[in-house]
């Protein structure tokens, strides 16, 4: 197949707010510093719900969605070197290339190389490798998971060990480094701190998990959905609060009594800019952290008093967790091989690439964590 058109199924979005359509595609071999990959598995992220919802302001369509895959490669373009026909790879949304100012500050974890592009649905060159009954169909986030082969640029690429199941590694391409990185590169969780998270999805599991390893002393998960105590407490939670429990107190206000002024860190993991807010109240005056983990929709914009910045509290935020994908990958899927990092306890729905719209389903019915697809 290596230099020809391959012809396969993907699930296509063909506009916001409807249902993937699972089509016959042909994808283009990679050119110049792609990869075209095999995809066995994907995981099922809210974001890509959120981006098919419509309300993504980087949102294109039609599309192919999907970040959280694992895969093997099936050829590479010229010039590419580090990647060969065989490997176990997961693809990267947050790039590093190691080069530009990004890579080389030593301050963060995003990449330029190929943003710019990425967020047109776009290859580097500006065009796509995708096309579906004549038409081209745009790429996302650089990855394109839901297809059965995709092509991705070099930089947005990790090769893995081969021996365990990408089936549950594919969770490192987003959902479970996101959360742990949070606790453990973006907020450097320190021993015997007390932290909270909103949320507990498989993000906020992940964070719980990320501020367990660190030695966090109190871990106050907080989800509207009380069916997630149980979980939670599982990932490393030792309070759950319901905010529906308190309908008449602000949940900052209950968090604060709680931990005797309030949180040494915070993270959102739920994308929604009130939670944020108060996120960010119920941090500690003089030192608190607050961390946004969550994405929130187009137009809306987080809002407190100045006087909480004034007065010590800190709002960061964080994506992918902080992790440079292709420098720092090795020691997650290593630490998951040694039993020090949770990925397969987060799987708790899987389906087969035609019934994908059912992994949105079980996304929405708060029973799941996530859903695997076998692409
Ligand atoms: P999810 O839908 O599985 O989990 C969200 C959880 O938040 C659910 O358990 C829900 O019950 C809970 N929740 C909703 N409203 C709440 C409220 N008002 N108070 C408390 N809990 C509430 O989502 P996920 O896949 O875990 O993703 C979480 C968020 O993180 C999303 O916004 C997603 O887009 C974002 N995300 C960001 C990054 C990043 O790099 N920054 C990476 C992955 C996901
Ligand atoms: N396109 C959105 C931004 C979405 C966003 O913030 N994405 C997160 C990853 S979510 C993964 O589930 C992220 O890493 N952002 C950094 C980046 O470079 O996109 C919008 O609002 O325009
Ligand atoms: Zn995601």
């Amino acid at each position: 197949t290596e230099g020809k058109v391959i012809h396969c199924r993907a699930a296509v979005a063909w506009e916001a707010k409807k249902p993937l359509s699972i089509e016959d595609i042909e994808v283009a071999p990679p050119k110049a510093h792609e990869v075209r990959v095999k995809i066995h598995y994907t995981g099922v992220c809210h974001t890509d719900a959120y981006t098919l919802s419509g309300s993504d302001s980087e949102g294109v369509f039609p599309v192919i969605l999907g970040h959280e895959g694992g895969g093997v490669v099936e050829s590479v373009g010229e010039g590419v070197t580090e990647f060969q026909v065989g490997d176990h790879v997961i693809p990267l949304y947050t790039a590093e290339c190691k080069k530009c100012k990004f890579c080389l500050s030593g301050k963060t974890n995003l990449c330029g190389s190929v943003r710019a592009t990425q967020g047109r649905g776009l290859m580097p060159d500006e065009t796509t490798r995708f096309t579906c009954k004549g038409k081209p169909i745009f790429h996302y986030m650089g990855t394109s998971t839901f297809s059965e082969y995709t092509v991705v640029a070099d930089v947005s690429l990790v090769k893995v060990d081969p021996k365990p199941s990408l089936q549950k590694l594919c969770l490192l391409g987003c959902g479970v480094t996101t959360g742990f990185g949070a606790a453990t590169r973006t907020a450097k969780v320190t021993k015997g701190s007390t932290t909270a998270i909103f949320g507990m999805g498989c993000v906020g599991l992940s964070v719980a998990q990320g501020c367990k390893a660190n030695g966090a002393s109190r871990i106050i998960a907080i989800d509207v959905n009380p069916k997630k105590e149980k979980i939670a407490r599982e990932f490393g939670a030792t309070d759950f609060v319901n905010p529906k429990d308190y309908p008449d107190t602000p949940i900052q206000q209950v968090l604060v009594d709680m931990t005797d002024g309030g949180l040494d860190y915070t993270f959102d993991c739920t994308g929604n800019v009130n939670v944020m807010r108060a996120a960010l109240e119920a941090c500690h005056k003089g030192w608190g952290e607050s961390i946004v983990i969550g994405v929130a929709a187009a137009g809306q914009e987080i809002s407190t008093r100045p006087f909480q910045l004034v007065t010590g509290r800190v709002w960061r935020g964080s994506a992918f967790g902080g992790v440079k994908g292709k420098s720092e990958m090795g020691s997650l899927v290593q630490d998951y091989l040694d039993g020090k990092l949770k990925v397969d306890e987060f799987v708790t729905h899987t389906f087969d690439f035609k019934d994908i719209n059912k992994a949105f389903d079980a996304m929405h019915s708060g029973d799941c964590i996530r859903a695997v697809v076998t692409v």
